[in-house]
């Protein structure tokens, strides 16, 4: 690999923490160790967590090194620690904390000055610098987790919040033909293991909207049979819905799309609308022709399960010890995923009846209905 490269990967890590940073600079030691809620780590958590991770993978698997605080990463193992005992453990805090993050990136970047990582790189953790792309993704990934927790955060003034996509005028759906179609991940650039190997599926053919399922429809539902608001809302006397996210009062925006709603919610949406989820394949075969992606993650119908040939890479914790029937798989980004991390063959997964990420809706339905 050329330096040039280098320097380009040393920039994007370097731009990765300044987000973690930028992140986590209004808050102080205390609100980084408050416990708010048992799915949610403490912030200290992730952030120990991300400097860990690239412990592990870049100073420890890649440099050969000695870690720096012994058998500390057990804290961090995000398997054998479940999120409702975090706030409890022996995890690095607050000027250690800091310094941890520091140090680990000191000798991340002391490591990448001597490695060699090109296309031809023997070890397949080097070629085409994949440890360094899947450093920088969970980082993002993390900030995507604590801005999760951070909707609980009284008073937090997060940077972005979800918006409006503009979408030009057109039809409410369009139709994709049946057939033979390819999805999943290119055999080289960076994606996960679950992404691939990229392979064949037959399609019905089918319909799916333009656009996410609005808070306008989404209150029309509520009205027409007395379900739950989303999460954060509360009906208000004189403002009608408000989100009462980080401790605020804001009106619901009609226009904007749903957000925070569950599987479970999302399915019986559709159902009432006489529509459907889509599923997966059915999504990524729709996406380089959608608008509207990227203010909510979008729940499909299907399980979260293996692509037929699935190899495990580089660690089975990734992907493989959640493939089943338990968690569902959602589709596309949101407000607060950043881009580097979005790509039409990118799976995101979670509990359907989880309600704290920031996902809503889009439909479909069978063509010809
Ligand atoms: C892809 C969001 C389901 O948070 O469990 C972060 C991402 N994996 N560290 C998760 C992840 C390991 C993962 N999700
Ligand atoms: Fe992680």
């Amino acid at each position: 690999m050329t330096s040039s490269s280098k320097e380009a990967i040393a920039d994007r890590l370097a731009e990765a923490r300044r987000r973690t940073h930028e992140l986590i600079e209004p808050l102080d030691d205390a609100q980084l160790n408050r416990v708010y809620s048992p799915i949610l780590s403490p912030l200290a958590w992730d952030l120990g967590h991300i400097a860990n991770f690239e412990e592990l993978w870049l100073v420890q698997t890649i440099g050969k090194r000695e870690p720096l605080h012994g058998e500390l990463g057990r804290l961090y193992d995000a398997i054998e620690n479940p999120r409702k005992m975090r706030g409890e453990l022996p995890i690095l805090r607050d000027a250690e904390l800091r310094s941890y993050l520091a140090d680990v990136r000191e000798r991340t970047l002391e490591v990448l000055d001597a490695v060699e990582i090109d296309a031809g790189a023997e070890d397949p953790l080097l070629r085409e610098g994949f440890v360094y792309e899947m450093l920088i993704a969970h980082e993002l990934q993390h900030q995507e987790t604590m801005l999760q927790l951070l909707q609980m955060a009284d008073r937090y003034e997060p940077l972005r919040s979800v918006g409006t996509e503009p979408v030009p005028p057109g039809p409410e759906m369009v139709g994709v033909d049946g057939g033979t179609y390819e999805i999943g991940a290119p055999p080289t650039g960076f994606a996960y293991d679950n992404e691939r190997p990229r392979h064949a599926v037959e399609l019905a053919p089918f319909e799916i909207d333009r656009t996410p399922v609005t808070n306008a429809a989404y209150i029309a539902y509520m009205e027409a049979t007395g379900v739950e608001p989303p999460l954060y809302w509360e009906g208000d006397a004189e403002a009608g819905w408000v989100s009462v996210a980080m401790g605020r009062r804001d009106p619901v925006d009609s226009a904007q799309p749903a957000i925070h709603l569950s599987w479970e919610e999302a399915d019986a949406f559709a159902r009432w609308a006489g529509k459907r989820l889509p599923t997966e394949q059915e999504w990524e075969v729709a996406r380089p022709s959608l608008e509207a992606v990227g203010q909510v993650w979008e729940w499909t119908s299907s399980d979260f399960r293996a692509h037929p040939g699935f190899e495990a890479f580089p660690y089975r914790e990734y992907s493989e010890v959640f493939f089943g029937v338990e968690y569902k798989v959602l589709r596309g980004g949101s407000w607060a995923t950043a881009a580097d991390v979005m790509r039409p063959s990118f799976r995101n997964w979670d509990l359907p009846q989880r309600r704290q990420i920031f996902a809503g809706i889009r439909l479909a339905r069978d063509a010809g209905r």
